[in-house]
Formats: structure tokens, C-alpha cells, sequence
């Protein structure tokens, strides 16, 4: 069978500043989050190898550009640095990123590639988050502040705009978990980050609406189905809560204009309503995405809670809910430690068009992690990495049915173009459709995916 997709359908990839600009300390860019804690612990997690490190685009990417024009890209989704372009997060412009952002997407459109912009991903200026981070309203204004430049000075040359990239997982990382600076453990903290962030958002689509810019603006998401191990009703209350917090808190809002009622009487009843000023509600009521990107890499497996839970630990979801692993023949990314669950994006797509108004949206990030690709490259010196095209070819059946049943979905973008700095382990899990050697020269190679993935590029579909 042949997968055929709409002609205008979008085919790219996704990367974010950080993970892909290198240049962390040149050009006038200020410090970041991950910069200062590469500085402070460059071990954590990273293997002595910081995001000083990456891909080197700020530098390459005339290159790069012409590779994705190789590769038969329509679009790609970069984000910008607030802090190479704010090097205090609220002070001076610095032109010399301005420069380098305008040639960059100039370059792009030149060549057929639609830029999508993402305004944040991850990566707080490190002023700001002495401020406080998310957790502060002046820190929301001054992401506005931040928002309305890259309108003014980019709107001319972009036209796909997203406020976020997973907001939910800097909550989940700078306040729950512990895995983003400054790792401080504070349930309360991430609920005031998370509302914030979507005020934020809100704001930010406000003000590209008033400045009357053309084109549209969204969000991207990372959802995480939520699947009951049974259909008991304790499970399923479980994977409701799971699907309230990791899900629901974003898409709603963002979508919807409105957080769950449950979720919000939930917080309540546990002593964690955010501060919320007068007109946050309507403002965000009024300012709602028009365009949803999705992430998709797992599910969710869940079960109710089988132990009381630890009432001394902090506060964390996972007091109301416990996962499950078992995996009953189910697929597993081995070197990433994710199920692979392809029917999972089907099911987002689904939900989306039955209960989000089937608003336009894409899927914005799928990917597959691997450790040690060398072990794959062949005697022409490229890597034969046939089990991420089945991961892709997989994942787009899913995504074909839904589009044949009407789901509103536009495109589809790989995570990513080059392998890239992971925030948690630099480069041990590669994702890239093109290989990067950093002991020499940065030298690009396309993969075996990156060739199929400009056939399927080029005749918009696949078999
Ligand atoms: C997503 C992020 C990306 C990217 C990807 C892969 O959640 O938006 O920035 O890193 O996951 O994850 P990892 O790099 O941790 O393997």
C-alpha cells in the first residue's frame, strides 16, 4: 500500500537553540540555565560534554539549510535564544543575533523551507532565573517583552509562530524531578511555573493578535497517553489523574482557554492553588492557540496506587497513581528505556479532533534514541539505520488513518536533523536524520533515514 499524504503537507524536523547553535559564549549571547550548569556540575549529566558543544549551526548553517533542501524539507522548527537575543533576559537588544537569526531564516525561505519559530524551549537566561524563572510575574512580562521583539523584528520573514515547546516538562524538571536548574523541589513552585507559563503563552498570542502580524500562532505539546492497566474503576481514576496533570494542564488552556475542573479542584483540596490576579482567567479565556504541535515519543502506563503513599516525600503526582512496565510483548526503545507504542500518536489525533475542536495541529516531534549508532555505519562510511525508517513508516500509518478520518493534522516533523546535545546525556542517545562526527570537524553524513526521508518528502507519502 501507499501512504499518500496531502501535497501541501508539511515535511521536516525540529531542534532547539541549545541543542543545536553551539556558540554558547560568543556573539554576545548572555548565559542560560544550561550554560550555568554545564559551569557548575559538568558532570550531572553530561559527561563533561556542554552545550558549547552541539551541532555548531550558528556557524554552519548555510550548510545545514542546504542539506535540509537535500533531505527535501519544507519546513524546520528551530527555536530562538531569548538570551542570545536578550543577553539579560529584559535589557538590550543584541543585533548581532538579530543579524544572524534574520540571515538564517532568510536563507531558509530562500530555499523552500518554511521556518517554524518556537520562542522558548528549555532554556530560561540565567538573570532571568535569578529572578526567579516561571515561578515570577515579572519574569512572565519580560518573556512578553521578549515575544513582541522576535514579532517585530522576525515577522517580516516567519509566519509560524509557537509560544512553547513542552511546557509542562520545565515544571516537571526545574520543580519536580530535579533534571532542569535549579532543581529545586517544590510542587507548589511548579504549579505557580506551569500557571505562569501559560499566562505567558496567552499573553504572548494577545500581543502577536494586537500587533496584527501575519501568519499564525501555536503551541507544541508533548503528550503522553494516558492507558488504564484495567478497566477497574480505581485504574481508571489513576490514568485520569495521570492525564490531568502531564496532559490536560497544557492542552486545555492552550486550547481550550480553560485548566480541567477536576485538576483544578484537585489542587485545591491539596493546598496548591497558584496566585492568579484578576483577568489572568479571561486573558487566557480570550488568547487560545490556532495552530497544536504534538510530541510524541510514549505513553503512559498506569495503575492505582498499590502502597500508601510516603506522606513525608514531597508532593508529586505520583501520589495518586503508580506505573506500570510490564510490556506483554510490546516494543521497547532498548537504548532509550521508552515503549515504543506507535498506535499512541493514532490516539492523540483522535482526542484532538472528538475533543479539541479537531484544531489544526502537526506532529511536531517523533523520534527514536540510539546509543552506539557507529555500530551501524557500513563500508561507505553511512549509517544503515533501517530500524528508525520502521520506527517513522510505523508511526506515519497511524498518522495517515487519522488524517483519512478527518483529524486536521498538517505535517510531520522528525526529532531531529543533526544528531544533537541532549540536555541529559550530550550525545549518548543519537536521534539525528543526518550523522555528526565531533572529533572531526563537525562533519555532517547523511543516514540511510535521511535518504528515505526525502523520498518520502518528495512523493508526500510512502509504502
Ligand atoms: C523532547 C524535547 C527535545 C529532545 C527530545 C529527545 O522532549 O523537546 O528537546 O531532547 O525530547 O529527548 P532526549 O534528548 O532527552 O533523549
Amino acid at each position: 500500500q501507499f501512504y499518500q499524504f496531502p501535497k501541501d503537507f508539511w515535511w521536516g524536523s525540529a531542534s532547539s537553540a541549545t541543542q543545536m547553535e553551539g556558540a554558547a559564549h560568543e556573539g554576545g549571547k548572555g548565559e542560560n540555565i544550561w550554560d550555568h550548569w554545564y559551569k557548575e556540575e559538568p558532570n550531572r549529566f553530561f559527561d563533561e560534554v556542554g552545550p558549547e558543544n552541539t551541532s555548531n549551526f550558528y556557524h554552519q548553517y548555510k550548510e545545514d539549510i542546504q542539506l535540509m533542501k537535500e533531505l527535501g524539507h519544507n519546513s524546520f522548527r528551530p527555536s530562538i535564544s531569548w538570551s542570545r537575543l536578550i543577553p539579560t533576559g529584559d535589557g538590550e537588544v543584541n543585533q548581532e543575533a538579530v543579524r544572524f537569526y534574520r540571515d538564517a531564516f532568510q536563507t531558509m525561505r530562500e530555499n523552500g523551507i518554511e521556518p517554524f519559530i518556537n520562542l522558548y524551549h528549555f532554556d530560561m537566561p540565567m538573570s532571568m532565573q535569578e529572578k526567579g524563572g516561571w515561578t515570577s510575574r515579572e519574569v512572565v512580562e519580560a518573556y512578553v517583552r521578549y515575544a513582541k521583539i522576535c514579532f517585530e523584528q522576525f515577522g517580516d520573514l516567519v509566519t509560524k509562530w509557537f509560544t512553547h515547546n513542552e511546557p509542562v516538562v520545565p515544571v516537571e524538571g526545574q520543580y519536580l524531578y530535579g533534571f532542569h536548574y535549579p532543581a529545586e523541589l517544590d510542587f507548589k513552585k511548579g504549579v505557580q511555573a506551569g500557571f505562569h507559563a501559560v499566562l505567558a503563552g496567552a499573553k504572548a498570542v494577545q500581543a502577536f493578535r494586537d500587533g496584527g502580524y501575519a501568519g499564525e500562532i501555536g503551541v507544541i505539546l508533548n503528550l503522553t497517553p494516558s492507558y488504564p492497566r484495567s478497566q477497574h474503576p480505581e485504574d481508571l481514576k489513576a490514568a485520569h489523574i495521570a492525564d490531568l496533570f502531564f496532559n490536560r494542564s497544557f492542552l486545555d488552556p492552550f486550547v481550550k482557554g480553560e485548566f480541567p475542573e477536576d485538576l483544578v479542584k484537585l489542587l485545591d483540596e491539596e493546598g496548591f492553588t497558584p496566585e492568579v490576579l484578576e483577568g489572568d482567567l479571561e486573558l487566557i479565556a480570550n488568547n487560545t492557540v490556532d495552530l497544536l504541535g504534538i510530541n510524541y515519543y510514549q505513553p503512559r502506563r498506569i495503575k492505582a496506587k498499590e502502597n500508601m503513599p510516603n506522606l513525608q516525600a514531597p508532593f508529586l503526582p505520583e501520589r495518586f497513581f503508580d506505573y506500570f512496565h510490564e510490556m506483554h510483548g510490546r516494543k521497547m526503545n532498548k537504548y532509550r528505556g521508552w515503549e515504543i507504542y506507535e498506535k499512541g500518536i493514532y490516539d492523540i489525533l483522535v482526542n484532538v479532533r472528538e475533543n479539541y475542536g479537531n484544531i489544526p495541529c502537526f506532529i511536531s516531534e517523533n523520534g527514536m534514541g540510539v546509543e552506539d549508532e557507529g555500530r551501524f555505519i557500513d563500508e561507505n562510511g553511512q549509517i544503515q539505520d533501517d530500524y528508525r525508517i520502521e520506527f517513522y513508516k510505523s508511526h506515519l500509518k497511524w498518522v495517515h488513518k487519522a488524517l483519512e478520518e478527518g483529524t486536521n493534522v498538517k505535517g510531520y516533523h522528525v526529532w531531529t536533523f543533526i544528531d544533537n546535545w541532549s540536555w541529559l546525556n550530550a550525545y549518548k542517545n543519537r536521534y539525528g536524520l543526518i550523522s555528526l562526527d565531533l572529533n572531526n570537524n563537525f562533519k555532517r553524513t547523511i543516514k540511510k533515514s535521511g535518504e528515505w526521508y526525502r523520498s518520502v518528502s518528495e512523493q508526500s507519502g510512502f509504502e
